[in-house]
């Protein structure tokens, strides 16, 4: 694109009106808005949205999101900062409202946790005697998303975007697998708008825009029931607006009146031709069922007594987007160069959203982790209709539930399964789903392994088991297999590819076939977007170790005309067999010399296990001696069998994640996302400054905060703040027991003057502080002894 790119937006809801502000005050200022509606109270969702916006959640991105669209709509005029109130009606509910606290706290949003007399301070409707406490935001409030979506778009009209109402886009024109305009339809009959760029804000109706754009938009939309009180003597406009989660409620104030939303009706999924067919004035707007919402007032009334005298009035069953696992829908499709998607965003989220699209589309990088939240992070098939629709509609029913970070959802279970899941079943695997692949997190069968451990909380015992401690002794001492079939591999080939490879990654992966190197993804910011091991098979083809789809999509998007990449996962498997008597088990069974010297760390060789052909390569993620063992889906059974015998162990994530975390190896997405380098993240080994790669010029090398191990006085779950003589200043990212090492493990992002061994901090968790100590890394075998012998 030469000079500024004309862009249309489809769509001015609050997000399409958010996007043209935040491009056009970057300079792009050639923006055409195009909505279906009247302006600009198009009929969409934003349209009668009652704008609670509580900025609490448990991703930091959505949580910087929410801060952000405060701040911006606060500048505006168009919120009202009323404060948010979570109420507590059970014990789980107030201890959890703790956990809510300690994220806030990690992403740099201020609350408390309050009694129930302060509760009721600020909300005297509360029936004080069923509150058990509640969970304060200051900052919470109310945005008035058409004010805001209508401001925003001023903004961008004075610096010269146009906002066509009455459009409707019925056509994505493309050429060459590019967008280059859209038709839309209005008084005037149909013309075509041309376009370089094309972000599709359209709400609800995405997957009907998608459709137009051959380009799937994986959302489902759902009506939900909002409706008003009587006038009530106790309301007034300054309430905090409030969440009672226990029943599925939420609640703020119009005036005297009470706005009540509800959650807990049955799941109504709307089809994307019942709303083309009733392309109202309204198309958000459903026919109000009562009977879904008697329940809810009946429950609203118990918490606020007042309610009972009155009735519900103005109901409406309002309808906007839920996505598979929550995140609003962000980035450039796959399918069609040039057409972008800022889907399934709240109110709450809108500013920051629109900024962070406004970022990608201008810099090519956002200052947002939006790793959760990228379009492409998807699987095939999780882009599929039904999954898309149940997944959506258990989103709806746990929208407020309290859940585990480890807890999976039920169904569509199961729905990938490793050539071995017939053997973990027979093992008495405990699954949990991951990229929806069945994984199995311990065995039942390694009951008698089972050790005592330090207790832990009832949360940190949830979806663990003594167990692990056993499997995980098993590997140090002895030999385990683990199925790494999940892991995303990634064939590289062609002439261009060794050059390919190594302009995109950090490390020198131009080395000879049958090595293997651990490398980085960098944006341009110089931020990680991954981190990989590239084995080179032979001259001009490579197997990539990646992270998750979001690779593919990177590689892909970057790869010249002489490289193919290819996704081998679903049709291959990988078992790691790790261990001290690794080589004792796995050498009678091959040709392959797998001594020390005839087989070197981190390098790759083709061979026989048995009767299988295998790609063999030794690598580590646990930190013992072993090999990864790769062959095709139809021969992984054989291959089970062939290792699986007498005094070998099956081990499962949860030893998996222990004994990782002991060797100081990171989650990338977890541990560390695009928000941070390298060096910060002590993985700076991993990059060759002195050739050019992705992001080098941008390399910080003086690093600000670090990743470093603290050995905590309890296991923790992650996410927890981290504090200094009563500051906040880090935040937890993986946790674990480290079953070698006799300790809990928690990595932490600190400030580098916190950073060194020994510096005492405290993590908030829960409603208590846990005592912790920064440690040197790794904590198991920093000599390397256990994996170079
Ligand atoms: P929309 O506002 O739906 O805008 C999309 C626009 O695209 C529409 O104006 C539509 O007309 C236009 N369009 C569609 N097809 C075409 C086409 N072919 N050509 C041209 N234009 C087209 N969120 C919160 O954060 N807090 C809340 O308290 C809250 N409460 C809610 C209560 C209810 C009852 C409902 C229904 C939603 C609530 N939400 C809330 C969610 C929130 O309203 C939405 O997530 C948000 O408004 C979506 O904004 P949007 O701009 O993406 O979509
Ligand atoms: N196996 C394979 N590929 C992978 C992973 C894997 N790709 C994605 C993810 N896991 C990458 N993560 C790591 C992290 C650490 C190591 C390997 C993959 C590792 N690091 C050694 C270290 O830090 O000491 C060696 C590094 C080096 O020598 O350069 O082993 O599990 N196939």
């Amino acid at each position: 694109m030469v000079g500024r790119p004309r862009l249309v937006i489809i769509g001015a809801g609050i997000v399409g009106c958010a996007l043209a502000d935040e491009l056009t005050g970057r300079g792009w200022t050639d923006v055409t808005v195009v909505e279906r509606g009247p302006l600009f109270r198009t009929g969409g969702s934003s349209s009668h949205a009652p704008g609670l916006v509580f900025q609490t959640n448990s991703s930091k991105a959505m949580t910087e999101f929410a801060a952000y669209t405060v701040r911006k709509y606060l500048a505006l005029g168009t919120f009202d900062q009323v404060g948010g109130l979570e109420v507590a009606t059970t014990p789980e509910r107030l201890h959890d409202l703790h956990r809510r606290r300690g994220w806030a706290e990690s992403w740099g949003v201020h609350g408390e946790v309050i009694g129930p007399e302060e509760c009721a301070r600020l909300w005297p409707l509360l029936d004080r005697a069923k509150v058990l406490g509640g969970y304060h935001v200051p900052t919470d409030g109310l945005a008035d998303a058409v004010a805001s979506g209508e401001a925003q778009a001023r903004r961008a009209i004075a610096r010269g975007a146009r906002f066509l109402g009455e459009h409707t886009v019925v056509g994505v024109e493309q050429r060459g697998g590019r967008v280059v305009g859209v038709t839309v339809e209005s008084a005037d009959g149909p013309r075509t708008v041309p376009a370089d760029v094309v972000v599709c804000a359209a709400g609800f109706w995405g997957p009907t825009i998608g459709a137009l754009a051959g380009v799937s938009v994986p959302l489902l939309p759902l009506a939900h029931q909002y409706a008003r009180s009587g006038r009530l003597a106790g309301v007034r406009e300054s309430l905090p607006i409030l969440r009672h989660q226990d029943r599925d409620l939420y609640f703020r104030a119009h005036g005297d009146r009470l706005g009540i939303g509800s959650y807990a009706h049955r799941p109504m999924p709307v089809a994307q031709h019942e709303i083309a067919a009733r392309a109202t004035t309204m198309p958000s707007v459903q026919a109000f069922t009562a009977e879904d919402f008697d329940p809810a007032w009946a429950d609203a009334a118990e918490l606020l007594p007042e309610l009972a005298a009155s009735k519900h009035t103005d109901g409406i069953n309002g309808v906007f987007s839920f996505t598979p696992d929550g995140f609003p829908l962000i980035g450039e499709a796959a399918e069609l160069e040039g057409f972008w998607l800022a889907e399934a965003v709240w109110v709450t989220h809108s500013a920051g959203v629109a900024r962070a699209v406004a970022e990608l589309l201008v810099d090519g990088v956002s200052t947002f982790d939006l790793h959760e939240c990228e379009l492409n992070r998807f699987e095939p098939v999780q882009l599929a209709p039904a999954f898309v629709e149940e997944r959506g509609r258990q989103n709806f029913v746990e929208v407020y539930d309290i859940i585990h970070p480890l807890q999976p959802m039920e169904s569509p279970r199961p729905l990938r399964t490793s050539p071995f899941h017939v053997r973990q079943r027979e093992l008495g695997a405990c699954f949990l789903e991951g990229a929806g692949w069945e994984r199995p997190h311990w065995f039942e069968a390694n009951a008698a392994l089972a050790e005592e451990v330090p207790e832990r909380d009832e949360w940190a015992a949830r979806f663990w088991s003594p167990i692990a401690a056993g499997e995980a002794r098993a590997t140090r001492e002895r030999v385990a297999l683990y199925d790494m079939t999940p892991l995303k591999r990634i064939e590289v080939s062609g002439p261009g590819s060794a050059a390919f490879l190594q302009y995109l990654t950090t490390n020198d992966v131009d080395r000879k076939p049958g090595s293997v190197t651990y490398s980085l993804l960098l944006d341009s910011r110089g931020g990680i977007r991954s981190d990989l091991t590239v084995a080179r098979l032979a001259e001009d083809r490579f197997q990539v170790g990646a992270n998750g789809n979001l690779d593919l999509d990177w590689l892909r998007r970057h790869a010249p005309a002489n490289v193919r990449v290819a996704d081998l996962t679903p049709g291959t498997c990988c078992i790691g067999v790790w261990g001290p008597q690794a080589r004792e088990l796995v050498q009678p069974l091959t040709d392959m010399d797998l001594s020390h010297e005839g087989f070197r760390y981190f390098s790759c060789r083709s061979g026989y296990v048995g009767h299988v052909p295998v790609l063999a390569m030794r690598v580590s993620y646990v930190g013992e001696l072993g090999w990864e063992l790769y062959t095709s889906a139809d021969l992984g059974l054989k291959l089970w069998d062939t290792l699986y015998r007498e005094g070998v162990t099956a081990g499962g994530r949860a030893a998996f994640n222990s004994l990782r975390l002991e060797k100081g190896y990171r989650l990338w997405g977890v541990d560390m996302t695009p928000e941070h380098n390298p060096y910060e993240a002590g993985i700076g080994f991993a990059v060759r400054e002195d050739k050019d790669f992705l992001g080098r010029e941008a390399l910080a090398r003086e690093p600000v905060r670090r990743l470093v191990p603290l050995l905590s006085a309890a296991v923790v779950l992650g996410k927890e703040p981290v504090r200094h003589a009563g500051r906040t200043v880090g935040h937890v990212t993986s946790a674990a027991y480290g079953h070698t090492v006799g300790h809990a493990i928690a990595y932490a992002w600190l400030p580098v003057e916190l950073a060194q061994p020994g510096t005492e901090v405290e993590i908030a968790y829960f409603d208590r502080l846990v005592p912790a100590t920064v440690a040197a890394e790794p904590l198991y075998d920093p000599k390397m002894e256990k994996i170079r012998r």
